[in-house]
């Protein structure tokens, strides 16, 4: 797919960038990643769209070719250092819209996983709606999760595993919580590409979020239950 010759980014079409950025993502270019996200940005796209339409629809394809074994673990590195230095720059644009916290969040990668573009992913894009967020990072185990807890006592936790190997570990932080008597003061929420619903309600979760967007809507809906209960409660004492 690499295609040597140096491009004028600028000179492309918003189309043609888009698809010069899926090409440069997939062959590790991070500084043309970055040149790029800035030229679409200046052309009046949202963070979001930039986001969504070049560097995770980027990621998708390099995920194709590494299930078929066409890129191996290098190259979906680089990868990877590309997409997230085209998320650097957007990650303070989408965090900045001055919306109140509205509510404060953990979230890490469990044990024996150190994906974290997604959950990064999510991080950022909880900022963006007004959370306040305590990102763990990744191959976290259960202690790192119950020592987050407990120091920034958060309402909602997150995880995020994307093997299938990696996410029976998130029952092992749940029971952990249950053993503790502190699952009920805690959402929890799960989330990673291998994951479904059933899986979330197997392993004592609130609720699966698949994607970045869901996992928006999840945690506003699942505060404003919260917050109402809140309320409900002191109106009643
Ligand atoms: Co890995 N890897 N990888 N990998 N890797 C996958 C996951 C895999 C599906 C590739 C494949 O075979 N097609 C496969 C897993 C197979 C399985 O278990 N079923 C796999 C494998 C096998 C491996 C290794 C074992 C390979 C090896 O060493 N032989 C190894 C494991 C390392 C380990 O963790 N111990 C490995 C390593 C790596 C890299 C280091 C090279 C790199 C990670 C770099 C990094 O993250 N810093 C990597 C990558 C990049 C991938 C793929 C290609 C892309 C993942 C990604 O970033 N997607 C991936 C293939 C794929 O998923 N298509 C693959 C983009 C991201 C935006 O999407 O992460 O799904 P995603 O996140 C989404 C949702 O899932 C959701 O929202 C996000 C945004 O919309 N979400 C949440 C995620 N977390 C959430 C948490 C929430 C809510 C929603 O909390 C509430």
């Amino acid at each position: 797919m690499a295609e040597e010759d140096d491009v004028d980014l600028a000179s492309l079409s918003d189309e043609e960038l888009v698809e010069q950025m899926h090409d440069d993502l997939y062959d590790g270019l991070a500084e043309e990643i970055k040149e790029a996200v800035h030229i679409l940005l200046d052309r009046g796209w949202t963070p979001y769209r930039v986001l969504t339409e070049a560097l995770v629809e980027g990621m998708r394809i390099v995920g194709i070719d590494f299930r078929d074994g066409i890129l191996f673990v290098p190259e979906v590195l680089m990868s990877a250092n590309s997409m997230k230095a085209g998320m650097a720059i957007l990650r303070p644009l989408l965090a900045e819209t001055g919306a109140p916290t509205v509510g404060k969040i953990v979230i890490g990668t469990v044990k024996g996983d150190i994906h974290d573009i997604g959950k990064n992913l999510v991080a950022m894009m909880w900022e963006g709606a007004g959370f306040e967020v305590i990102n763990l990072g990744i191959n976290n185990p259960v202690e790192n999760y119950l020592a987050a807890i407990e120091e920034h006592e958060p309402d909602i936790l997150g995880m995020s595993a994307l093997l299938t190997t990696t996410m029976p570990y998130m029952k092992v932080v749940i029971d952990a919580m249950v053993e503790k008597g502190i699952r009920a003061d805690t959402i929890v929420l799960v989330g990673g590409a291998p994951l479904n619903e059933s899986f979330a309600e197997s392993v004592g979760a609130d609720a699966y979020c698949r994607d970045a967007a869901v996992a928006v809507e999840t945690a506003k809906s699942f505060m404003a239950r919260r917050q109402g209960s809140a309320a409900a409660l002191a109106s009643a004492s």
